[in-house]
């Protein structure tokens, strides 16, 4: 046993941490109204997502998402890589048009050399590692190799015996390809691309896994799975197939190769022989997933080890063929309308759209406009609210009425107090809603759980026995303001 803990701490140390864990999406694009490179770029910044993958080079796109921080994956179509395999100078070419013609602008951080090569393009196998190498020699002539790595995303049916994940190996058929491809990995500081369908494992097992299993849902204690040779516990399926490849990796000797999940997800709709794609098990199963990942927690095997993870997908893909899930596995209609809303609140920075637990402070309709003014005045004031998107000229001037700015202001006091107890009162005239005030360009605090000032105020806000009844009007003046707002604003400090 103490020996067993040696080598397991050896190979936790052995493993690059590569930082903290991030999501991405890919973007699949057979749809019938495919938006333009340019709404896709808009949807993924609505959406503060940061890192995508792409199945092909496409210019227009590549374009679209220079200068927006966006990281971005490559792919080397399938249909290429028997002539790149064969062709340093076409591997040379590829590169140079691809990839050199469009960096630093578009922050391109890896080349996917195809796209489950093994399995579904078998007789291009015996080149994969040869355009892997000669995208990679591309590379290093153009000084790209350390922003820029190299590999080829599997299907994890590559991966045999994948349970208990300590017994996991890869499909010896494939070992020489597998052994040299590893080697170019670890030489490379690359990483194992790997594609992880539960959704796959829970319906090609005829029940012997369970959904709750696959969707990460908690199991009770005694249907955990254990792999009796490690003892480690698996709450979930997503774990143990990343485990599965780390175990199938050092079955050949390789433990310092990190995993990156190139695809992973769960489709929306399906036929009458997929009753499980339905929409609350993807959202159920891509909410969990997203934080999952983003909790840095690792695998049982590699804790802590980031496994950043790319969603599929961005948009449903209407013009695949196949069975109807095959269409369903997007995030977002082509429209740009979300399928579903992930239950997302205050778990990270992506896909902050989740309303479910949003709420907001506003101004009761009934309320006295001179105690509305009284709590507009003490939030700005005291409540160190930022109101200045209440001046004339900004985007919550409109419409201007003391009802309209005071809601702003006590709606970005109590989100700035973290919606704590009794920060929505204001003496009466403020109360709790779901229905999110913003209007036009006026995005109120709070909305899409971005935008939440940090708490910095330590002021409280005036409760039911306050006396402050505010005498100052900066942010509402029935409509004669004059700017002499940081006047005000030192008297205000000054009188109250
Ligand atoms: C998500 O929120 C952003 C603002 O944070 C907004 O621009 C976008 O339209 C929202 N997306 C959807 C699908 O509601
Ligand atoms: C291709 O390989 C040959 C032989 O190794 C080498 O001389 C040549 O420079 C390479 N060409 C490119 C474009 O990398
Ligand atoms: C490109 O992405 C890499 C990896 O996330 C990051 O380290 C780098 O700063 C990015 N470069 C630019 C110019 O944004
Ligand atoms: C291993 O891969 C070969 C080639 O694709 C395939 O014919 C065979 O069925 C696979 N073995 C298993 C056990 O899946
Ligand atoms: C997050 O990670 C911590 C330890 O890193 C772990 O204890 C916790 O269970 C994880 N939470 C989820 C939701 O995975
Ligand atoms: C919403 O709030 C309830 C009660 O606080 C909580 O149990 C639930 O997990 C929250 N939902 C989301 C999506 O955050
Ligand atoms: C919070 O206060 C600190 C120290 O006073 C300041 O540096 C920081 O900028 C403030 N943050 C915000 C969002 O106001
Ligand atoms: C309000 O006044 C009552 C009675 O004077 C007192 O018991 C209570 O603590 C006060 N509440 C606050 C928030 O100051
Ligand atoms: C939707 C929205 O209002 N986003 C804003 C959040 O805050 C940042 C910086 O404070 C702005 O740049 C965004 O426009």
């Amino acid at each position: 046993m103490a020996v067993f803990m040696i080598f397991y701490m050896l190979v936790i140390i052995a493993l690059p941490a590569h930082g903290d864990a991030f999501i991405g999406v890919n973007i699949g694009t057979d749809v019938t109204n495919m938006p333009s490179p340019t709404e896709v770029v808009a949807l993924l910044k609505a959406q503060g997502i940061q890192h995508v993958r792409l199945y092909d080079a496409d210019r227009a796109m590549l374009r679209a998402l220079a200068n927006t921080g966006i990281r971005v994956i490559v792919s080397v179509p399938n249909d290429q890589i028997l002539g790149i395999g064969q062709s340093n100078a076409t591997a040379a070419n590829w590169v140079a048009r691809n990839v050199i013609a469009h960096v630093p602008a578009t922050n391109i951080t890896a080349i996917a050399v195809g796209s489950e090569v093994l399995t579904s393009l078998p007789n291009a196998a015996p080149v994969l590692v040869s355009a892997l190498k000669f995208i990679q020699a591309a590379l290093v002539a153009a000084n790209l190799d350390q922003q820029i790595k190299v590999s080829t995303p599997h299907s994890s049916s590559v991966i045999l015996d994948s349970f208990p994940p300590s017994q996991a190996f890869f499909n010896k058929t494939w070992d020489p390809v597998m052994v040299p491809l590893l080697n170019f990995l670890q030489s490379t500081g690359s990483y194992l691309m790997l594609n992880v369908y539960p959704y796959y494992d829970y319906m090609q097992s005829n029940g012997v896994v369970p959904l709750d299993y696959a969707l990460f849902r908690p199991l009770p204690p005694n249907k955990e799975a254990i792999d009796s040779n490690t003892l480690l516990h698996y709450t979930n399926v997503f774990d143990a197939i990343v485990d599965a490849a780390y175990f199938a990796m050092s079955y050949l000797k390789f433990t310092n190769i990190p995993i990156l999940v190139t695809e992973s997800g769960w489709p929306s709709k399906g036929d009458s022989s997929e009753p499980d794609a339905t929409v609350d098990n993807a959202n159920t199963y891509n909410s969990n997933l997203i934080r999952h990942v983003l909790n840095n927690s690792g695998t049982p095997k590699q804790p802590g080890i980031a496994v950043s993870t790319y969603i599929y997908e961005l948009y449903n893909e209407d013009l695949k063929s196949g069975p109807v899930s095959e269409n369903n596995w997007g995030l977002f209609y082509a429209s740009g309308a979300q399928v579903y809303t992930l239950h997302l609140t205050n778990s990270g920075t992506v896909f902050a759209n989740d309303t479910t637990n949003q709420t907001f402070c506003v101004a009761k309709s009934n309320a006295d406009s001179k105690m509305l003014q009284a709590a507009l005045d003490w939030a700005c004031g005291p409540g160190k609210v930022d109101c200045s998107p209440l001046l004339q000229g900004q985007s919550c001037y409109e419409p201007n009425s003391v009802a309209s700015h005071a809601t702003y202001a006590i709606n970005s006091y109590y989100q700035q107090m973290a919606k704590s107890a009794g920060t929505c009162d204001f003496k009466g005239v403020a109360s709790i809603t779901t229905t999110n005030p913003s209007h036009g360009s006026c995005i109120f605090s709070g909305s899409g759980g971005k935008n939440v000032t940090s708490v910095n105020g330590t002021a409280l806000a005036p409760s039911t026995n306050s006396t402050n009844s505010g005498c100052l009007s900066q942010y509402y003046n029935g409509g004669f303001f004059t700017s002499t707002v940081i006047l005000t604003l030192i008297l205000s400090v000054v009188v109250l």
